[in-house]
């Protein structure tokens, strides 16, 4: 395609139209002037956020959904120092993310040093790859390129940095790179025989899905290839979902990293195949002294320390692998009722408590409340706190996708954001953000631009006055109480100051009763309920320590 005489900022809006960007997520300075100028008459949608983190979770979350990278941006300096938390976000948890910041004129600035920071340098171990672009002309590759390593395995973010002079630099032709299209290499043959011998010669395998499993598109191929093979699974955290739960082989998901009532059926396989597992995220599993035996089956190989060292490595497309070796294994029946005579009782220990009518409502009878009033599409966006390892505990996943948390970054503020996201790509589905008191209010101003978007969002608060999360370990390791209370606004008053509809739940019986009303009355809803976090001690700590006592 041949242009007559655009601007850079220009270019850069056509490029980005060229790679089928359909939205960007950002906060403009006057250094994005041009590039907003650019946007105005671009097919895009600009989604103006009100702080820039905020708009690197919504980019990264749009990545991780659709499988496409995601677009946000900002001015210089501040701005751009903003996103450094949405950048380590989608690095840690494999997002495809592409990031755009101004930067005062590269030729020439009346400005002295006034906000600039070198943010290229910021960037650079915080995404794949951060670039300052030098001149208009190279926009269509450098756009081109930035597309083709965010969506690279492993997906992550890509910076571009355009100085406001080369934003202005009027190009007179400008030709723009074919979108090729991306094909995943497969393992090779040998690496599929070699591991379907191993498992072929284990007794009691076990299958662990991890987070590199939930990438959009793969769950029909996995759960086929987990059916055919017969054998037993549970997730990790963040591959939650990837499989289909209804299947009689799920085990539950790994939230804590050994001693729960899960990893005592765990301790017993003598080989895992582990599908997908990203060591980035917090270990499902402690293997030792190469017990159980590990055959990793990912896009890339394993990033081998002293808790995760498998035996063998199946290095390609994972659905491709994972039905590959089902196929060399068609006929080798294994004893899958070892574990599942089993299944029952754990699922029993896991489902405790999830009618309690105690309150404050107890966190079993919060998630379980909260799946009940969720459909299997819905689309549930944690934030990070102690009511996420009950929700990755307790919560059954039925679809691909359907629970975002952050076992990676393990970021508070992301709730809002990544709902948001959800719900503007999602609108007919059900869409709830579950936010801590703490975490809430790391990013709650972006309740706004759910409001201007008219989003159908509910956001359900778990109040406890406190960092919940960090209160659980300080007791945990027998520290006295200390410096994690907090007071909270009112946030039914929060929510109307910002044209939102606010509740607070007063027993346990309405907090499904309340999150139904939000969700049938549409639009954005804050629904408060406080949580009795003394389960927490009670479960995680004495509970389970019996647990881990019995296995010894
Ligand atoms: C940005 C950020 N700051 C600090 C932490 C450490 N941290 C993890 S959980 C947590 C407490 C979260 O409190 P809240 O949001 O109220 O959830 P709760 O645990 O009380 O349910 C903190 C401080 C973090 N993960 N992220
Ligand atoms: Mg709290």
């Amino acid at each position: 395609m041949a242009n007559a005489s655009l601007k850079g900022a220009e270019i850069l809006a056509k490029a980005l139209e060229n790679e089928g960007v359909d939205i960007v997520f950002g906060l403009p300075g006057e250094e994005n002037l041009d590039f907003l100028d650019a946007l105005r008459t671009s097919e895009i949608r600009l989604v103006v956020t009100r702080h820039e983190q905020a708009a690197a979770f919504m980019a990264a979350t749009y990545g991780r959904l659709t499988g496409k990278p995601g677009v946000c941006f900002s001015t210089l300096g501040p701005g751009a120092t903003n996103l450094v938390t949405g950048a380590a976000y989608a690095l840690l948890g494999a997002m495809p993310m592409v990031m755009i910041t101004g930067q005062k004129p590269i030729l020439q600035s009346r400005q002295g040093r006034f906000q600039i920071i070198d943010i290229v340098a910021a960037m650079k171990p915080i995404t794949k790859s951060a670039k300052q672009i030098i001149d208009a002309r190279n926009i269509p590759a450098q756009v081109r390129d930035a597309f083709r390593i965010a969506l690279e395995e492993r997906p992550g973010p890509v910076h571009l940095e355009l100085p406001e002079d080369i934003a202005g630099q009027r190009i007179s032709q400008c030709r723009f790179e074919p979108v090729t299209p991306h094909f995943r290499p497969v393992a090779p043959d040998a690496a599929i025989k070699a591991a379907a011998g191993l498992i072929a010669k284990s007794s009691h395998p076990l299958v662990m899905i991890g987070g590199g499993a939930n990438r959009p598109g793969l769950a029909p191929a996995l759960s086929a290839a987990v059916r055919a093979l017969g054998i037993p699974f549970f997730n990790t955290q963040m591959g939650k979902g990837a499989v289909d739960r209804n299947s009689d082989l799920f085990l539950g998901t790994a939230a804590l990293s050994e001693g729960d009532y899960l990893h005592s059926i765990i301790e017993d396989a003598d080989l895992i195949i582990a599908i997908g597992h990203d060591t980035v995220e917090k270990p499902p599993i402690i293997t030792q002294s190469g017990r159980p035996h590990v055959v990793h089956v990912d896009f890339n190989p394993a990033d081998i320390d002293r808790i995760y060292s498998p035996e063998l490595e199946v290095i390609g497309d994972i659905g491709d692998s994972a039905s590959r070796i089902a196929r060399e294994l068609q006929g080798r029946p294994f004893d899958a009722g070892f574990y599942l005579g089993r299944r029952a009782e754990l699922m029993r220990h896991i489902a405790e408590r999830s009618d309690n009518a105690g309150f404050p409502i107890v966190p079993q009878r919060l998630v379980a409340d909260v799946r009940r009033v969720m459909p299997d599409d819905g689309i549930l966006c944690l934030d990070n706190g102690m009511f996420k390892i009950w929700f990755a505990r307790n919560y059954r996943t039925h679809i691909a996708n359907t629970i975002l948390l952050d076992n990676a970054l393990a970021s508070m503020g992301a709730g809002l954001p990544s709902a948001i996201a959800a719900a503007i790509l999602y609108p007919t589905r059900r869409v709830m953000a579950v936010c801590g008191d703490g975490g809430f209010l790391m990013n709650s101003q972006d309740l706004e631009t759910a409001i201007r978007l008219n989003l159908n969002l509910v956001v359900l608060i778990v109040e406890d006055h406190g960092y919940g999360m960090v209160r659980w370990k300080q007791q945990a390791y027998g520290f006295p109480e200390f410096g994690l209370s907090f007071g909270n606004p009112d946030f039914v008053v929060y929510a109307a100051a910002y044209g939102a509809k606010g509740s607070r739940v007063a027993s346990a019986d309405g907090l499904g009763m309340a999150l139904n009303t939000a969700f049938a009355s549409r639009g954005v809803h804050l629904v408060v309920v406080p949580v009795d976090y003394s389960e927490n001690k009670r479960v995680f700590i004495d509970e389970l320590a019996g647990v881990a006592k019995q296995n010894r």
